[in-house]
């Protein structure tokens, strides 16, 4: 059953996309004004009742008529056939709410769309159950399903999922329900009662919702909110933070149905941070004092306590306005900024000197705070937006004055140009790097992604730049960034050349880059806050001293780096694929995927590819380093790790409401076998004609026969075996669309949203492949279909087979996403194309193979000899000179000196 909850037009609150509210107000047992209302027959209001839930946000109405003096099938009847007459209200679908079996029924009868019904159990044990379930299913209406069984009413986690499966089971085995029909309640009951037990009753809601919405394949999660808050009847403002801190936490575990009062749900953002933090103890059961706290707080609340706390928020508003920037800057506030900067430039002589002065000021209270680690690389992010959006006020008012005088120009501390290489797509390091330059007052020119060396080196000349910065994320780009550097020599350029990303390494500039510049200096750059002291000591006075001292380093190195060459013994090919990995292949009985060939999938669910997203890799992007949940109370990262994944929830909610990104995805499967270290795959079962060929590249390092050199079709049954095995691949991208994104936060000089946007896009890709993996193992190839893995399990590997992307470690020759790309027409199915350096556009984006044996793992091939690139390019049928440029970051051999060598003999 699917709802158009983000079509609503009033979303509650961040996080709360593709929820579906279900209105409460029309229940006689919840609401004492509607029970009045049915009483006295006033059908006209109790209407109105309805209308205001339906404006209010709710996508489905729940009805109930259960009053011990009410006729209440004949209530229920009565008031759905007013609703339906009624077009604004007759749109939305109807909760048929009854604790009797008959109302239901007469409900069901009245009702023209499809309905739900609210609800049935196990309390009357398995046999009333599967009637009244079968007699739903006769109406085709979906299906609440309280967490109750004969024993009593599901209250811990262990019993509300034991109970979950059990109905699950029986409604799609026996009754043959759509599991999308199925919408389990598990039951939410009052936490903060002062009774201990009852601490927990948040946390096991969410937990149990997270479970059912892993393991329970395409049912819903519902609840009525309501029952949370009880013990703070009378305190509203109390109520509704509680709501809305346990519906922000509950639907990012997978609740997607809630019975709550849909007028009345408060935005998570804008709650007050301190009543925020209680409730949240008190829902998540943070700490043992989190009830006492509450209670202690709750009446500071009620009433206008918030709007006290408001004003002491704002009292920074009275201070002198470089004080003002200074305080927006290192808080990242921009709501005042043009206000503010105006009331400089009128005092100020020039609109430069607002710049040089109060602004600068500020921005070296966050480069000292950065420096000091009292601010993270986000919060120094904000800065920067706040920064430049006072510059861009500015603008204007500088150009005018250079109209006039031909005068102005900044004293920047040099300029950079940053580009990310030919062939690579992605540029949120840079963008960070970029950042924090220029927060540093350097001049950055960022020239983007996919950039050809003639326009580095011709905007260089043009814009006189102090310094060349280089990116890329992909093992093509490091000989492209050997080739710029070749080029700047070749050209007389003598700029200083940074370079960074995540391929790139301080052992492949000083071995590959370092010796093609004579006049220049090339320099390895780890992260973002290394890069300011380096751009520093590149363009002062001290710099040649600094450049001697990285020369010395680097001859260190290439050194260390020739003789570890010569030292590392590898085994012949021949000798490696003797030690092979071993499977015994007779026992091996290989599942057939469910269908052979392709299957696209166009616009996935993002909200369901939300829930596979792993955290840590987030926060390393942004130069926290530690793992998600903890990192979110670590003592030094704590703080700004939350308001961190506070905003990314925030922009992940409105990402799926308001559908930013596409994600799409192709799965493909087909007959194959390894036939030496190579995979065929034939077009039918028949394996009698070839479709494509997949290499692979075997581990050479010398070994014993403990342990195995490993090959990618060491995984797949030889040919020779006459198992008939099967291998998958896939394409994914969770980011078309991602370029408007980014394009729109650039014109509004916001990098921190830009640079957010760009993260999350990225961990959609690669949620979206581990989330279409499980579906591969549990479905569509089906060789696990019993897996029972959560996102948490997913994360942490813990489940049969693999899925190795070309350019890991297992196989890092990125030509083979050239086949990989035919065998799915991968861009015909999903919009992404492969640069020619085999880089995937859009950025956001993953792709690779499926081996479904359990033995098979992930590895790394290392470094390579020449006698396997020469058998490689013969099987790949390509020049030996091209394969070993695009295996170059692998070979353990000088191509150059080994082609002279060969020529010699
Ligand atoms: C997250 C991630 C992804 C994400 C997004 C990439 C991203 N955000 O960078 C997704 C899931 C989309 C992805 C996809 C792929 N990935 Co990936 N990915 C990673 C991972 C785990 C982290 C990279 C990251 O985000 N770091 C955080 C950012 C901020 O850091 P950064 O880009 O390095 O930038 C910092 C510094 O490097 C530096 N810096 C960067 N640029 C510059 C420039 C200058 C001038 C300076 C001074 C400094 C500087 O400062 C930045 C800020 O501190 C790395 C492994 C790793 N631990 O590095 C693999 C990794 C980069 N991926 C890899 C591969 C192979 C791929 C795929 C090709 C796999 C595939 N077949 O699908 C695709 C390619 C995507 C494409 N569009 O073509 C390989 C690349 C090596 C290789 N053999 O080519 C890596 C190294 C993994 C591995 N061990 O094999 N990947």
């Amino acid at each position: 059953m699917t709802f158009p909850a983000a079509d609503q037009p009033s979303q509650p609150a961040a996080g709360f996309a593709n929820f579906v509210m279900v209105g409460e107000r029309t229940n006689v047992t919840g609401s004492a004004k509607f029970r009045k209302l049915i009483k006295d027959g006033d059908y006209a209001a109790a209407l109105d009742v309805a209308r205001g839930q339906v404006e209010g946000g709710a996508v489905v109405l729940d009805v109930n008529m259960d009053e011990g003096l009410l006729d209440s099938e004949k209530a229920m009847v009565t008031f759905l056939n007013l609703m339906a007459a009624e077009p604004d209200i007759a749109r939305v679908p109807v909760m048929v709410d009854s604790s009797k079996w008959t109302v239901i029924e007469a409900g069901l009868k009245c009702l023209q769309g499809k309905g739900i019904v609210n609800s049935i159990s196990l309390k009357e044990g398995e046999e009333a159950f599967l009637r009244q379930a079968r007699l739903v299913r006769r109406y085709g209406a979906a299906v609440v399903v309280m967490a109750f069984d004969e024993k009593g009413q599901a209250d811990t986690f262990a019993r509300k999922t034991e109970i979950c499966r059990r109905c699950y089971d029986i409604l799609v085995e026996k009754v043959g329900f759509p599991p999308e029909d199925v919408i389990f309640d598990p039951n939410i009951f009052a936490v903060a009662t002062g009774i201990e037990e009852h601490d927990n009753y948040g946390v096991d809601f969410i937990e149990a919702t997270r479970w059912i919405r892993t393991n329970l394949s395409g049912a819903h999660v519902s609840g009525g909110v309501s029952n949370l808050s009880f013990s703070f009847r009378g305190n509203e403002p109390v109520r509704e933070a509680m709501h809305t801190v346990f519906l922000y936490h509950a639907i990012q575990a997978g609740m997607d149905f809630g019975i709550v009062n849909a007028g009345q749900l408060g935005v998570y953002d804008d709650l007050d941070p301190e009543l925020r933090e209680l409730c949240e103890d008190v829902v998540l059961n943070r700490r043992r004092d989190a009830t006492e706290r509450l209670v202690e707080a709750a009446p500071r609340f009620k009433g206008d306590g918030a709007a006290k706390e408001k004003t002491a928020d704002l009292a920074w508003r009275s201070w002198p306005v470089e004080k003002r920037l200074e305080h927006a800057l290192v808080h990242g506030i921009t709501e005042f900024i043009e206000t503010d900067t105006e009331e400089a430039r009128a005092a100020a002589a020039r609109p430069l000197h607002v710049i040089e002065g109060p602004l600068m000021a500020g921005m070296n209270v966050v480069g000292d705070l950065f420096g000091a680690g009292k601010m993270f690389l986000p919060q120094v992010v904000k800065s920067a937006r706040v920064m430049k959006q006072a510059v861009a006020y500015l603008m204007p008012f500088m150009e005018a004055e250079k109209a006039a005088s031909g005068a102005a120009g900044s004293s920047s501390a040099g300029k950079i140009l940053l580009a990310t290489v030919k062939g690579d797509v992605h540029d949120i390091g840079k963008n960070i790097v970029g950042v924090v330059l220029a927060c540093n007052n350097f001049e950055v020119i960022d020239l983007g992604v996919m950039v050809p060396m003639q326009k580095i080196l011709d905007t260089a000349r043009a814009e006189n730049v102090d310094i060349i910065g280089l990116s890329g994320l992909i093992t093509p780009s490091l000989d492209e960034m050997v080739l710029v550097a070749a080029e700047m020599e070749r050209q007389g350029y003598d700029q200083p050349l940074l370079i960074g990303g995540a391929t790139t390494s301080r052992i492949h500039t000083a071995v590959k880059i370092h010796p093609q510049l004579k006049r220049s200096q090339a320099v390895y750059v780890t992260d973002a806050s290394r890069a300011v002291g380096v751009a520093a000591a590149l363009v002062g006075d001290k710099r040649a001293g600094y450049v001697d001292e990285v020369r010395r380093e680097y001859a260190r190195i290439a050194e260390a780096h020739a003789r570890g060459r010569d030292d590392k013994r590898r085994l012949s090919i021949a000798e490696a694929r003797a030690n092979r990995f071993d499977v015994d292949w007779a026992d091996w009985r290989p599942v057939r995927p469910s269908f052979l060939g392709t299957r696209v999938f166009e616009s996935y669910d993002l909200a369901e590819i939300v829930r596979y997203v792993d955290w840590t890799p987030f926060f390393s992007t942004w130069e926290m380093k530690g793992s998600y949940p903890a990192i979110l109370d670590d003592d030094r990262y704590g703080p700004a790790a939350r308001a961190l994944f506070e905003d990314a929830q925030a922009m992940l909610a409105k990402m799926i409401e308001e559908k930013w990104l596409t994600a799409n995805g192709v799965v493909g499967f087909w007959p194959a076998n390894a036939v030496g270290d190579d995979i065929e795959l034939y077009t039918d079962d028949t394996r009698t004609t070839r479709l494509a060929v997949l290499h692979g590249l075997r581990q050479q390092i010398a070994r014993d026969s403990s342990r195995a050199n490993l090959s990618i079709s060491d995984f797949v049954a030889p040919r020779e075996s006459g198992v008939a095995d099967y291998v998958g691949g896939f394409a994914v991208t969770a980011g078309l669309g991602e370029d408007a994104v980014i394009e729109r936060f650039a014109r509004a000089n916001d990098d921190y949203s830009k640079i957010l946007s760009q993260a999350l896009a990225d961990r959609l890709a690669e949620a979206f492949a581990e989330c279409l993996h499980r579906k591969v193992r549990r479905e569509l190839w089906g060789y696990a279909p019993d897996e029972t893995a959560g996102p948490e399990d997913l994360i942490a590997e813990r489940y049969v087979g693999i899925r190795p992307a070309p350019g890991y470690p297992a196989q890092p020759d990125h030509t083979e996403k050239g086949t990989l790309f035919r065998l799915l027409d991968a861009t015909a199915a999903t919009g992404i194309r492969l640069t020619e350096s085999y880089a995937m556009w859009p950025a956001s984006a993953v792709s690779g193979l499926y081996f479904a044996h359990p033995d098979s793992h992930y590895f790394g091939v290392g470094k390579i000899e020449r006698d396997q690139v020469e058998d490689y390019a013969e099987r790949k049928g390509m020049d030996l000179a091209e394969v070993e440029r695009w295996l170059a970051p692998i070979l353990n051999y000088d191509p150059a000196e080994a082609g002279r060598a060969a020529a010699a003999e």
